[in-house]
Order: C-alpha cells, then structure tokens, then sequence
C-alpha cells in the first residue's frame, strides 16, 4: 500500500521543548494585536538536517552557523518584528502587524533569500534549509499555545511534503493533525474493540470464479468517522501494538473467514503481514497457532507482504518466510512494481503469488508504459510459476484488458469495494459484478 511519505529528510521531526519564555513573549503580542485589532503572523523557522551536519562537520561549526543564522534574521527584520530563538536550530519571527494575509509571504521569502547564504558555508553540498510553518491570528488560533502548535505543525508538514514553506490549515497540516488523533487514541480504540475488519473479494478474472478476500483493518472513529486507512496502518506501523494488532487481524479473518470458506470451496483468506513483523522470532509459531485455533487449513491462509519489506533482505526474514512456506500458507508479494522489482525476490523468497500494484492498473489503458509494465509482470510471475493478481480494478475496460494480457486474478472496487463482514458473506451468495 502506498504511505504517506515520511520525512523528506533522514532526520525525524521533533517537537519542541521548553519554550514558556517564548509563549510568554507570543502572549503579550497577542494582547497587542487583540487591542489593536491587528492580525498577527507567526513563522516557526527550523533548520534541517542540522544532526546530520553534525556529524559531517562537527558541533562547533554546526553552532556557529546556528548563531550566524540569528544575526541574519536579527538583521533583515522589521524593527516592530519580534525574533526569538526557539531551541537551537528553530527560531519564531512574529509579525506584529499583517496588513492582508498576502503579506506574510512577502516575509518568508525575504527570510528564506536571507538564509541562502548558508548554502556556501557548510563547504557541503548537503546544507542547512529552512522549513517554514506559517500562523496567522485570529485565523489560525486565539492563543499561544495554538498559535504556536498550528505553526510548528506547519514546519513539519513542509518537512514531510519536501516544501519550503506551510501555511497552517493546508491539506498536509490536516493530515498530519489526523495522524497525530489517531496516534493518541488507537491505543485505547484497539482496546475498546472499535477496529474492525472489512473484506475485499478477489476473483478469478476470466472464470469470474471467487478466489478468496483480503482482510483490511478500519476504524470507525466517533468523530473523524472512518479514519483514513493508509494513516491508520502507518501509525499502527510505528506504534508499540502492531504485533498485538497483527496477531487479533490474523484470528479475526480467520475466525470470520469459517462461514465463507463454507460457501466457496478453495476460498482463501489473504491478511496484510507488517513489514516491522517479518523478522520476529515469534512470527512463524503465532502464524501456526493460529491456524490451529480455528481450524484452518494452511493452504487457505494468505499473507501479504509488500515488496518494500523484502528489500531489507533480512536473513531472519527469509528464514521466517521459508518455514511459513514450507507450512503450506500462501505468501504473496503485495504492491508489486513499487520497489525495486526483480527478478532477484522470486529467486529468494517462497513467494506464490504477486499483485500488481494498483497504480500500474489504473493507468493501464492510458499510459503505454503502463501495459508494457503489466504485461512484463505477468509474463514474469509465468516464468516463475506463480500466481498473478491485478489490484485497483475500476472499469470494465480495464478487466477485459487484463483478462486479454493473460491476467489471473484480481480485486478493486469493479468487483467490489472492501466490505463489512455480514456484507461480504451475502456477497459471496451473489456475487454481483
Ligand atoms: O495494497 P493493498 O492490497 O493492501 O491495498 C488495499 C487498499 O486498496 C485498501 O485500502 C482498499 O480500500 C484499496 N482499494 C481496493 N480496491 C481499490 C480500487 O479499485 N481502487 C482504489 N483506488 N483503491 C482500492
Ligand atoms: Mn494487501
């Protein structure tokens, strides 16, 4: 599955620590601006990359870079402006006056042009830039703490989109607002059993026979309603329950999958395994447990792997996957075409089946380079024996194309889109497509 990019540099993004003198300082500019009825603007300057120069070219240099920084901005700012320093490599510049929300831009840029300088003195190529995060008041927030917050999540949104500037309130501030709900309430969400599953059929393409379904976790949240997915796995990803989660995933489609398995001979249920899992020596026996527990034969078991996770090339990964194999569960590369896909995975890994990453399909009929793309990956899962599958399945048009290009199977919303449990299991008396 596609994820949300991480961090355009290799550095995380931290948050700040101890900063009560600036909020001070932020306070009493907005008291100012209240009285005077002036919209104020906030940029939260933060310098990347500034770990990684240290270790290139030492803390000493790194510190005198930092406070030359300061006397920069200390210098083309306005006499009315307000510059802190925030912690070492982040620094405020508060604009006590914005005449028309425009009029910050014209600040940034000059603050950015100020900062180019710092290219040349590193003598690296790699240097430090500046991210920018940008807060109005009122617009953005009322209090320092927001006002401050909205800003901050705006560096790190430019951060992780690999921009030089955010303004609060855009698309990649709401989402990482979003991620940051997520990841301070699916803890207790998982504990109060609000995740469910949804499936998602796959079918045999020219037969039109059922072929199994995907087990896909989703959360229903009281307020944001169905929580974006893709955020959901990347936050489940980085915290402490992912194998706890895995582990409930795994004995939940296995347990619900018993009634379709009954009605379709042969169905088999495929579940998304984390790359973060693959190594674990717990993996394989938890895998078999489970298999045990509710009675489930091993060939009706798939598990999901993206190619992503196998280019780690982790021994204790391939040992895991092996004795997986040599079990009898069905291990399928799952967004194919993403990673670096070679010929060097089939050879490896006891893999059984490759899925065609969903973009690749939904260009096929308009991008030549597409069809090529899919074409040389059927022929490749031939050549190798193994089973293929077309994901991201929208239109008839496409179906046929791939049913022409010697496709097997596949899965997308054409054929249906990932369902509720009870849904799923009357689908499967009917199978309307
Ligand atoms: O890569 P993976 O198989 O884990 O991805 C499954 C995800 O793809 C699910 O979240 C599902 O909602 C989404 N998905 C499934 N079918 C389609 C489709 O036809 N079109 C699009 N855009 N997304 C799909
Ligand atoms: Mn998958």
């Amino acid at each position: 599955m596609p994820t949300y990019p991480e961090t355009a540099s290799t550095e995380s993004v931290s948050t700040i620590t101890g900063c009560a003198g600036f909020l001070d300082t932020l306070d009493n500019a907005l008291i100012s601006a209240n009285n005077l009825n002036r919209r104020m603007g906030l940029l939260f300057i933060d310098l990347s990359h500034v770990n990684m120069l240290n270790t290139r070219i030492g803390y000493r240099k790194v510190s005198e870079i930092l406070d030359g920084v300061h006397s920069i901005l200390s210098d083309i700012k306005r006499p009315s402006d307000l510059l802190e320093r925030i912690d070492e490599n982040r620094f405020a510049l508060i604009l006590p006056d914005i005449k028309f929300p425009a009029a910050v831009d014209l600040a940034v840029n000059k603050v950015h042009e100020s900062l180019d300088g710092l290219r040349g003195l590193t003598g690296l190529e790699t240097t430090i830039y500046p991210k920018t995060g940008i807060a109005l008041y009122p617009e953005h927030g009322k209090t320092a703490e927001e006002l401050l917050l909205e800003a901050d999540t705006a560096a790190q949104a430019a951060h992780i989109s690999g921009s030089d500037v955010m303004r609060a309130g855009s698309d990649e501030c709401q989402k990482i607002n979003q991620s940051k709900l997520i990841e301070s309430e699916f803890e207790s969400a998982f504990m109060n059993s609000e995740f469910e599953l949804h499936y998602q059929p796959k079918v045999d393409i020219a037969s039109r026979e059922i072929y199994g379904a995907e087990a896909l976790i989703r959360w229903k949240h009281r307020d944001l309603g169905s929580v974006n997915p893709e955020l959901l796995i990347q936050v489940i990803e980085r915290g402490p329950l992912l194998q706890e989660i895995t582990l409930w995933t795994l004995n939940t489609a296995l347990n619900q999958s018993r009634s379709m398995r009954e009605k379709c001979p042969g169905f088999k249920i495929a579940v998304n395994l984390s790359p973060g899992l693959l190594a674990s020596p717990d993996l394989v026996d938890l895998v078999l447990q489970s298999l045990k527990t509710w009675e489930t034969p091993h060939d009706s078991l798939i598990l999901e792997v993206t190619e992503t996770a196998m280019i780690a090339d982790h021994v204790a990964a391939i040992e895991n996957l092996q004795k997986l194999s040599e079990a009898g569960i069905i291990l399928s590369i799952d967004d194919f075409g993403t990673g670096y896909s070679s010929y060097s995975y089939l050879q490896q890994f006891p893999v059984n089946e490759l899925k065609i990453d969903k973009s690749f399909i939904q260009s096929l009929l308009t991008d030549a380079s597409s069809e090529k793309l899919v074409s040389s990956m059927i022929a490749l899962a031939k050549d190798f024996g193994v089973s293929v599958l077309a994901e991201g399945i929208e239109t008839v048009e496409v179906l046929n194309r791939l049913v022409e290009l010697g496709c097997e199977y596949g899965q997308g919303y054409l054929i249906a889109r990932p369902l509720p449990v009870d849904e799923m299991t009357t689908w499967l008396d009917k199978p309307d497509w």
